[in-house]
């Protein structure tokens, strides 16, 4: 009992020890630390217990040379005792390096590549255009009539007189048709701005993919054939293809694209919301009226376009469920593409 109690009063002298200069922290080196010091003695004295509390003293000795050495380390950090020598030498060399972490590419960068790559084998070159547009290439030029609620503030963000951020990338498009000549085969993937309240499934920037083919004699079927070849290209060959009629200013006639859905391969979940089926885009013949707004005679040729979200495709794919993922940045969400 009285080498615990030993124990106990040299811990107390150890947390109340002041060393306010390098000689103090000499002095508690040399008291109790050091080769000589009392702990020493403290160990020393381990042959001198019953075998039934050696364990047990051992232990306390032990957190007492903890502290003390803990203690004198600070200290010596603070008063910037140690030299650089000292230092040195507490490098392992042995040590293997902490390896470099691989940056990733970002999900949205994956799945652009991917589309970018699909489409390139069929004859797609690619298209840009200035995120900042005027009125004509985002809305007059595609057929927006004057009064449309697209082209209302709650919808689009407007810059200055009739200058925009562009709600889609059918802007660029327009550019391209304004300054080419068909056959025209092009894709245009970019940013675009809508003004919206940010949540899991909308975001005020966001990113699509558009595509156009103009040539002569295009038909509805030559955009059929496309977009099957790219969702089976895209997320396998047992995705099918599913056409909806629907309505966009700029094409007649217009088409919701649907999938098949790939989480429950049709049965109905959360994610088709049980239909079976899910959006990843529109599509449609170019309206005549777009063509000769653009310089292309409309009697000669004809064409088709569609639309896709890449945040989309990319939640679809890799089941994503929450679109504030994409621009968190949070290392752990961005860690699992390490490979990709
Ligand atoms: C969509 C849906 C349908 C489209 C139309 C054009 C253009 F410029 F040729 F008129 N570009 N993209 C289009 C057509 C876009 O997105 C949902």
């Amino acid at each position: 009992m009285i080498m615990f109690e030993k124990v106990n009063k040299i811990t107390q002298e150890v947390q109340a020890f002041d060393i306010q200069n390098k000689e103090a922290l000499e002095q508690f080196r040399i008291a109790y630390t050091g080769r000589k010091g009392q702990i020493a003695d403290l160990f020393d004295d381990i042959k001198n217990i019953s075998p039934e509390q050696r364990k047990a003293y051992g232990h306390e000795v032990n957190r007492l040379k903890e502290l003390a050495l803990a203690k004198f380390a600070q200290m010596q950090d603070q008063l910037g005792a140690s030299s650089e020598g000292q230092r040195k030498l507490n490098i392992d060399f042995t040590l293997p390096p902490i390896p470099e972490t691989l940056g990733t590419r970002h999900p949205l960068t994956v799945v652009r590549e991917e589309i970018i790559r699909i489409f390139e084998r069929i004859g797609f070159n690619l298209s840009e255009g200035p995120e900042i547009e005027d009125d004509w290439h985002n809305f007059t030029a595609l057929n927006f009539p004057e009064n449309h609620p697209a082209r209302d503030m709650q919808d689009t963000f407007f810059v200055e007189g009739d200058m925009l951020l562009r709600t889609h990338t059918s802007s660029v498009q327009v550019r391209v048709m304004e300054n080419q000549k068909p056959p025209i085969r092009t894709l245009s993937p970019g940013r675009v701005f809508r003004n919206e309240a940010i949540s899991a499934r909308a975001h005020c920037v966001f990113h699509q993919v558009e595509g156009l083919f103009i040539d002569e004699n295009v038909s509805f079927a030559d955009l059929k054939q496309t977009l099957y070849y790219f969702v089976q290209e895209m997320f396998g060959p047992e995705t099918k293809i599913r056409f909806r009629p629907s309505f966009f200013p700029f094409t007649e006639p217009s088409a919701e694209i649907d999938i098949s859905c790939l989480i429950c391969k049709g049965a109905g979940c959360n994610i088709c919301k049980h239909s079976g089926w899910v959006e990843i885009g529109g599509s449609g013949m170019v309206d005549p009226e777009v063509l000769k707004n653009c310089g292309i005679d409309p009697e000669k040729y004809s064409g088709f376009a569609f639309g896709m979200g890449i945040e989309r495709i990319t939640m679809l794919k890799y089941q994503i469920k929450d679109l504030r993922l994409f621009t968190e940045n949070d290392i752990r969400f961005l860690r699992q593409f390490e490979s990709l």
